[in-house]
């Protein structure tokens, strides 16, 4: 059997990418496949060309993770994408959306768009901003969608795979789709609102951007949306810095607790006060 991807889902079309000749073709799940499971954007599947437009799909391969709001399957990293202006930049936000995509079992990697608007005193800024994330064990990169500065090394890093762009509406994720495909996607044509409500039954399109390297956007969560899958007393291993600290406490929740590793460290300067306030104000 031949294996393709599905880079599309929307009702009863599915669209695979045969891996084998580069073609996209029409998937029909065989009955059997249906009863076993639904088939999702992302997930690759097994089968067998049976007419030039048609690949008869015998088997999915099982899931390495699971995206929802929309649903895509076996994601290799959430690129959280950000600004520091327009939007504001939102740290809280930006530390909510990390936390929740690394509890989904994806990488989450942070993008800072639309560097071309900053003057030098915002550049100072966003480089402070970029060593916190650095220092809590982010790949941090900055972009701008306007100019292309900073895509080839985007591509680069987002080379095999499946790529998913999140992140606030308004930060840039269709513009930068548009830049790394090389076509004019939609940007700001269809609101967000009802973008999300499209996607929420459809599911994310993927398109491949160089060699077996794909990428999709999704109009993504709120903090609110990204928390209310979590548990709170689960957020303390997703904050990555704090793993690095032994608390007397085992089941220290960095708060309280007497000879707090977590708390020193924020005291000395090791852990960004910012990122401990995120904490704070999740699990508060
Ligand atoms: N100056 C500047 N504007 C950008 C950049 N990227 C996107 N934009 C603009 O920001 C707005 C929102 O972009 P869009 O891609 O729709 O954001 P999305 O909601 O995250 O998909 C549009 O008006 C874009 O033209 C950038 O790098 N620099
Ligand atoms: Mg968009
Ligand atoms: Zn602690």
């Amino acid at each position: 059997m031949k294996e393709g991807l599905v880079i599309d889902r929307e009702a009863q079309m599915i669209g695979v990418y045969l891996f084998e000749n580069k073609k996209v073709y029409r998937g029909i799940p065989r009955k059997k496949v249906l009863k076993k499971t639904k088939i999702y954007a992302g997930d690759y599947v097994y089968g067998n060309v049976v007419d030039t437009g048609t690949f008869a799909i015998e088997d999915v391969k099982e899931r390495k993770n699971f995206l929802v709001r929309p649903p895509v399957a076996n994601v290799d990293r959430v690129v959280v994408v950000t600004t520091l202006k327009k939007p504001e930049f939102d740290n809280f936000l930006l530390d909510s959306l990390l936390i929740v995509y690394e509890y989904f079992k994806t990488d989450p990697v942070i993008v800072f768009n639309k560097i071309d608007l900053l003057d030098d005193v915002e550049k100072k800024e966003l480089e402070r901003w970029i060593n916190i994330y650095k220092d809590a064990g982010y790949d941090v990169s900055s972009v701008s969608a306007e100019t292309g500065e900073g895509i080839d090394s985007l591509k680069d890093f987002l080379e095999g795979g499946i790529s998913i762009l999140a992140g606030a509406s308004g930060v840039g994720k269709s513009s930068i789709l548009s830049k790394l495909v090389g076509v004019n996607l939609e940007v700001r044509e269809i609101s967000e609102k009802t973008k999300r409500g499209r996607h929420t039954t459809t599911g994310v399109r993927l398109y491949m951007f160089q060699e077996n390297s794909f990428v999709g956007d999704t109009p993504g969560f709120s903090s609110v949306d990204a928390l209310y899958f979590m548990d709170k007393k689960d957020v303390k291993n997703y904050f990555r810095e704090f793993l690095r600290y032994r608390c007397k406490f085992p089941n220290c929740t960095h708060t309280d607790e007497p000879e707090c590793a977590v708390k020193e460290a924020v005291e000395k300067g090791e852990i960004s006060k910012k990122r401990y306030n995120s904490y704070l104000k999740i699990i508060f």
